[in-house]
């Protein structure tokens, strides 16, 4: 418990046996559970992750085939709601997201002036550190499209993972509908501007180590901004045409 919230960490990981004891081990005593979803990983992550299941903590769930990124979060996202959770926040299998940083996240959900936070490694030069140049351009690009596509017209560096939501906007999302692989962040973002919900960038440094992204940059390009459009048309529809 946190200032008198349960608080839930989702855990995507997809071939993470090398860094996913360090995010099992490096998990802050106030988090009340664990929500580790090993997207069917071809390596020993599942094996790795299970030596934890000693910490009561660690809910540890396997997809029986990949689904993606967006689809194990949402998997996480289920249980959560199921236990009651009040707040879920996200952090990578990889180690990206630095533990210390998680308070930055809930403080603002918990004093219930937003919705869902979530990281900004973009609004500030010293944030940016180890992330490269083209990574760095094509994340100022991304912000810039997904502005107009989610409606958040001051949103920063809407490709970070490390976010939290509160259980009532949660509850409210169509969980069946959120994009199964990379572009989810975006997605949601999109859905979350419908309802209506109050968001907040919360700077947090970038954090790069022995992780490899498992990004394709081509396809992924292509993908994203598919969706980008599509969620444009999408939110457009539903905010001002259907709901009026
Ligand atoms: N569940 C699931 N997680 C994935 C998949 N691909 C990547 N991930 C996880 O999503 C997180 C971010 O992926 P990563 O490739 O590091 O993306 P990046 O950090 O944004 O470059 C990591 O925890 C990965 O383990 C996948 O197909 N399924
Ligand atoms: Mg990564």
């Amino acid at each position: 418990m946190f200032r008198g919230k349960s608080i839930g960490v989702v855990v995507p990981a997809y071939n993470e046996e090398l860094l996913i004891a360090k995010v099992i081990q490096t998990m802050p005593d106030y988090v009340d559970r664990i929500y580790l979803i090993d997207d069917c990983s071809s390596d020993h992550t599942f094996e790795v992750a299970a030596e934890y299941l000693r910490d009561s903590r660690l809910r540890l769930i396997q997809h029986q085939h990949n689904k993606g990124v967006g689809a194990a979060i949402t998997t996480g996202y289920r249980q959560a709601l199921n236990d009651n959770i009040d707040i879920i926040a996200v952090m990578a299998g990889d180690n990206q997201m630095d533990p210390n940083q998680l308070l930055k996240l809930l403080d603002p959900l918990i004093e219930g002036t937003v919705d869902y936070c979530k990281g900004d490694r973009l609004s500030r030069s010293e944030l940016t550190k180890g992330m490269s140049r083209w990574r760095r351009a094509g994340n100022l690009i991304l912000t810039r499209l997904t502005r107009v596509s989610s409606g958040y017209w001051t949103l920063q560096d809407p490709q970070n993972g490390y976010t939290a939501i509160n259980r009532e906007t949660l509850t409210k999302l169509d969980l069946n509908k959120i994009y199964p692989r990379y572009g989810y962040c975006n997605d949601l973002l999109a859905r979350l501007n419908v309802l209506g919900a109050k968001i907040l960038d919360v700077q947090i440094p970038a954090r790069y180590g022995e992780e490899k992204s498992k990004i394709q940059y081509g396809s992924y390009i292509r993908k994203v901004s598919l969706l980008l459009l599509r969620n444009f048309f999408w939110r457009v529809t539903h905010k001002y045409i259907l709901r009026h």
